[in-house]
């Protein structure tokens, strides 16, 4: 056992053998940490909708890869691009929407199974006996395929009208008000491991519309529906978000589900100008503290990261502007304001003694590597293995030939190739022993995206899974 002032010592020798060139990278302009990781830090999830598409573009796939950890396709699970015509399965688009995740080491959310919308017209004409046994082979087919790929599934999206009554879809009237709680019972046999999410609009704060959701949750609990979660889609308008979003949460919650924001975005009369950024900043600053205030809200995702990633103007005309990046992929003031509101993490205290000594194999490297034809982007998870806190941490390891680190998180990085080590910032500096802490860059390559052949920390070599 070593005190920390000598241990500390020892770090300053070793880093002062290291280039003096130090470049402290952050992710876009001034933000310090991925949303992924600072929702994560609060164990929440931050997560965006990804088409297949989206994942052509390389720089937007980097962003997304970079602050999201949760992935929902956009339209890729959806009836109309699952089942086209009757008993023909097609999972193309939605196994690339997962290979895109996979990579990027997020996980994925389904969406979605029953809607009455973008359905075919083939199950829209169904007689109702006809109908319900379309409804138990899609869900089994679709859920069977994605069985411990999707961690949760908006079983049902959208049931629900205004007023609060059910949504008079073609669902409703040929099978009747049983066929949600159908659905789900079935979605359970499907894939038992699966979170099942009712999904709704317009139901975010305290209405008549959430008034019907809830009622119908309270009963599903009663009758023994399996459900396990409510998604509001927070589609909001800048200055609107609904002062009962907490209370609305905290009542779904107390009912014993888990609720999520699934879809959110804070749309504005375009074009952009300042008052209305800073008025929409407040609105995500809301709509971050309305969930970090209710334990069971699990997660956000956003419906897009930029602005040119948005449904919205297609189908708000003059309408727009409506996600935390621009459409250069810039951060707006919204951005800066979920980091804060979501990474008001407290000051770490400094331990005095540890027995991390160089020498010691007390850890563990995971590497994720998610490259394209120039780029990559890699996310580096270190786990404290030892038995003592960790107090100042410096990573070292050897980048393939050809990688130039351009931009990295939660730690700094020097040099930006070759022999590189990542340092701690303030906020992770301190490892208690099984914690973990991932970090990650984006770097360019040459055709070699290799990972590290190895990594040491604070000059002792981790074992890497
Ligand atoms: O983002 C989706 C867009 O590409 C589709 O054209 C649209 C068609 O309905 O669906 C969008 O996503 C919707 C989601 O599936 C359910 N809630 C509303 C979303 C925005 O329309």
């Amino acid at each position: 056992m070593i005190t920390t002032t000598k241990r500390l010592g020892a770090v300053a020798v070793a880093l002062a053998s290291v280039t003096a060139l130090t470049v402290i990278l952050s992710p876009a302009a001034s933000a310090a940490a991925p949303l992924r990781d600072l929702a994560a830090a609060k164990g929440r999830y931050f997560g965006n909708s990804m088409t297949a598409g989206d994942f052509n573009d390389s720089a937007y796939r980097a962003l997304n890869a970079r602050e999201a950890g949760v992935v929902t396709p956009g339209n890729e699970m959806k009836w109309d691009a699952t089942q086209p015509s009757r008993g023909n399965f097609t999972f193309t688009r939605g196994d690339q929407v997962v290979a895109g995740a996979v990579a990027a080491n997020q996980k994925v959310r389904g969406h979605t199974l029953v809607w009455h919308s973008q359905t075919p017209p083939w199950v829209q004409n169904l007689s109702a006996t006809d109908m319900r046994s379309a409804m138990v082979n899609h869900i089994n087919t679709v859920m069977g395929h994605y069985k411990g790929k999707v961690f949760a599934w908006d079983v049902v999206n959208e049931a629900f009208a205004e007023d609060g009554t059910r949504r008079q879809s073609f669902w409703q009237q040929k099978l009747g008000d049983g066929y949600i709680a159908d659905a789900f019972r079935i979605a359970r046999a499907a894939d038992p491991t699966a979170k099942l999410y009712y999904n709704d609009y317009n139901t975010d704060g305290i209405g008549a519309k959430s008034d019907g959701v809830y009622n119908m949750v309270k009963a599903f609990k009663e009758q023994g529906v399996p459900i396990d979660g409510v998604g509001l889609q927070a589609h909001l308008i800048v200055g609107q978000v609904p002062s009962t979003m907490r209370q609305n949460m905290q009542r779904l919650a107390d009912l014993g589900v888990d609720v999520a924001i699934t879809e959110l975005d804070i749309r504005m009369r375009t074009p952009a100008d300042s008052a209305k950024l800073a008025q929409q900043a407040r609105d995500y600053t809301a709509v971050v503290n309305a969930c970090l205030a209710v334990a069971r809200c699990v997660g956000i995702t956003t419906w897009g990261l930029s602005d040119n990633h948005s449904w919205i103007p297609g189908v708000f005309p003059g309408e727009g502007a409506a996600l935390p990046f621009d459409g250069n992929l810039q951060p707006k003031p919204a951005y800066d304001a979920m980091v804060s509101a979501f990474g008001n993490v407290p000051t770490t205290t400094t331990t005095t003694t540890t027995t991390s000594v160089p020498g010691d194999a007390n850890c563990r490297v995971t590497d994720t590597i998610n490259a394209w034809n120039t780029g990559l982007t890699s996310s580096i998870t270190v786990t404290n293995t030892g038995t003592a806190p960790i107090d100042g941490w410096s990573l070292a390891f050897t980048l393939p030939g050809g990688q130039t680190i351009t931009s990295g998180w939660n730690a700094t990085y020097s040099p930006t190739s070759g022999q590189v080590a990542a340092r701690n910032v303030s906020y992770n500096a301190t490892l208690a022993p099984n914690a973990s802490v991932t970090i990650g860059f984006q770097a360019n390559h040459t055709g070699n995206t290799a990972a590290p052949p190895s990594f040491t920390l604070n000059g002792s070599a981790c074992t890497t899974a």
